[in-house]
């Protein structure tokens, strides 16, 4: 794989909110380029930047009409061919979203498809016979709301689109669809792009029986762990790296959702034949509830620890993991299992220690490093995102939940939350956009901003660049095995890493309060303190951990380490 990232620091941007270089409200290539050498002076090895491609915006990029050019509203081929050069010469790599699940509605082979059922490109795309009802061919749902089946009246056929009607499945059973997605990609790799994070390429193959399946709250079956678990995908995949990978380097990372430890662990074996790393979701989906995650329920830190501890031991030695606390489809982690009040940085610095010294590739989304929180809405307008929008309405319409009661459920959990535009200093607009931002700026950010936290050492920043450094300073970080410590604790999320020289000790308070929690044998008294996020931590002495305190520990075990 690319070497490089296997323990390395992935810094992902969502350009339309990063920074905005001419006034338009929406960011672009040239904004991104602006803040390189604040990427570089985190520590990123490499950038991910999610879609840039020209879309119709019914998902904010991740509907493409067009796979081979940039959207004007970033800016232009030259200036993406600039990127690539200035994040190359700052020593990053450079990847990029690849989103071939589905296209949007407005692709010129889609539109060629649906005009004509005699078009070679008719089975680009996945259609189906209405039942003699007239009724869609099964009961599966789309992510975004409503059947996964919309009717064509020219043709008079269903087509497929897991997440909308706005984003067509793409039929990968037909081969020359694949030549279509391995020429393009290999026209970005010869342009200098280093890598692909591939959009829910676990859901390319669609599940072998097209039957109707068990429905869930939404009145629908969700047919995404079923299509995770088609091996075809895993075949289309090796296709793909002789086809586009084989005598390059190239990183690849997939994004796995609905896929079970054993599906990565052949996704991602490490043995190099599919891809480099996963990312899943296991960890993200524990506060779903009856109503889809639109609900107030809270994460057990218990459950978040067990999945964690599965994840990290069942892929150790045989798999790669992508960690993550962010992206921009969650709500903020800060705002989420930490505290947005006068705890905020402490939780932020707390939430980065417990991923970080875990074992794979880090992802920091943007302003998560400045312990960035969600953004808050008190009304629908303010919303961008489809899939809030398209809930909102749902459950509202139905009386099932009060509007009221949504929109602080879409405070809490919507994608929308991790959306709105980054921070960068206290002046207008939070210096995003000196025009009209296409999404509100939340208003904490003359508190919260980049500016502010370049200035001090003590700043969730700073703490971000301290853990970075270990990660490339100690093997045990790379390699160590993953072991969790008094796994029923609820408040204290702790665990060891061991390899034949070292342990690391890792310790995590998710509570707001101050917790009794014993310091393991092996740390008393001769363990060094690598890290800390309380100045005047008593906790090695005292067994006192303060609220969200973490403390890393490293004891060498016979000749080892520095
Ligand atoms: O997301 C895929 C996915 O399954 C989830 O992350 C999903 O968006 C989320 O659970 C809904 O709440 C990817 C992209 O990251 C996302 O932005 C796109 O909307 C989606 O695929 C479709 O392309
Ligand atoms: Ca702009």
């Amino acid at each position: 794989m690319g070497c490089a990232l296997k323990n390395g620091i992935v810094y992902q941007i969502y350009p339309k909110s990063f920074c905005d270089s001419n006034g338009d409200g929406i960011g672009d290539i040239e904004g991104i380029i602006s803040k390189l050498d604040y990427i570089k002076e985190l520590g990123a090895d490499a950038i991910w930047v999610s879609p840039m491609y020209p879309s119709p915006g019914y998902d904010n990029g991740y509907d493409i009409s067009d796979y081979e050019s940039i959207d004007p509203s970033y800016g232009s081929m030259r200036d993406f061919e600039r990127l690539i050069e200035e994040v190359h010469a700052r020593s990053m790599r450079l990847i990029i979203d690849l989103v071939v699940n589905h296209s949007s509605d407005e692709h010129p082979w889609f539109l060629e498809a649906k005009s004509d059922r005699n078009s070679p490109k008719r089975d680009y795309y996945i259609w189906k016979e209405a039942k003699e009802s007239g009724a869609a061919p099964n009961n599966w749902g789309a992510l975004f709301g409503g059947s996964a089946w919309t009717f064509e009246e020219a043709s008079k056929q269903y087509y497929l689109g897991l997440f909308s009607s706005k984003q067509p499945d793409l039929n990968w059973a037909n081969p020359q669809l694949r030549q279509e997605v391995y020429a393009m990609m290999r026209r970005w790799l010869d342009m200098g792009v280093d890598g692909f994070r591939m959009d829910v390429i676990s859901l390319i193959a669609k599940p072998a029986d097209m039957e109707d399946g068990e429905i869930g709250q939404n009145g629908f079956h969700d047919p995404r762990t079923r299509a995770a678990a088609n091996p075809k995908m895993n075949e289309y995949i090796k296709e793909m790296r002789s086809e586009v990978f084989e005598g390059r380097e190239v990183i690849t990372i997939g994004e796995a959702s609905g896929t079970s430890l054993e599906g990565a662990l052949i996704l991602a074996a490490q043995d190099g034949s599919q891809l480099d790393m996963v990312f899943q979701f296991e960890h993200m989906d524990i506060d779903g509830g009856e109503t889809f995650k639109w609900n107030d329920c809270a994460i057990s830190i218990s459950k978040l620890k067990n999945v964690m501890a599965k994840w990290q031991q069942g892929m150790h030695g045989k798999a790669h993991n992508a960690l993550f606390w962010n992206n921009h489809d969650q709500p903020r982690m800060v705002s989420r299992l930490g505290n947005e009040g006068s705890l905020r940085e402490a939780s932020a610095k707390m939430l980065a220690a417990c991923l970080h010294m875990l074992e794979g590739t880090v992802f920091i989304y943007q302003g998560e490093e400045l312990g960035m929180t969600s953004m808050k809405f008190d009304s629908v307008e303010q919303l961008r995102d489809s899939e809030s929008i398209n809930a909102f309405e749902k459950y509202t319409s139905s009386g099932e939940i009060s509007k009221s009661d949504m929109l602080r459920f879409i405070s809490l959990k919507s994608r929308d939350c991790a959306r709105s535009p980054m921070q960068w200093s206290s002046e207008y607009n939070a210096g995003f956009s000196s025009g009209m931002p296409w999404m509100d700026i939340n208003q904490n950010y003359s508190e919260i901003n980049a500016q502010e936290q370049l200035s001090r050492d003590d700043s969730v920043f700073s703490f971000y660049k301290e853990l970075i450094k270990l990660r490339k300073k100690y093997d045990v970080i790379k390699n160590g095995e993953f072991e969790l410590y008094m796994p029923g604790d609820e408040n204290v999320f702790a665990y060891f890493r061991k390899n034949e020289d070292s342990i690391l000790y890792v310790c995590c308070n998710f509570s707001r309060n101050e917790i009794d929690f014993s310091v393991p044998e092996e740390f008393r008294n001769k363990a060094a303190v690598l890290l800390k996020n309380y100045e005047n931590s008593t906790y090695t002495e005292s067994g006192k951990l303060a609220p969200f305190e973490t403390v890393i520990m490293l004891s060498h075990n016979v000749s080892g380490g520095e």
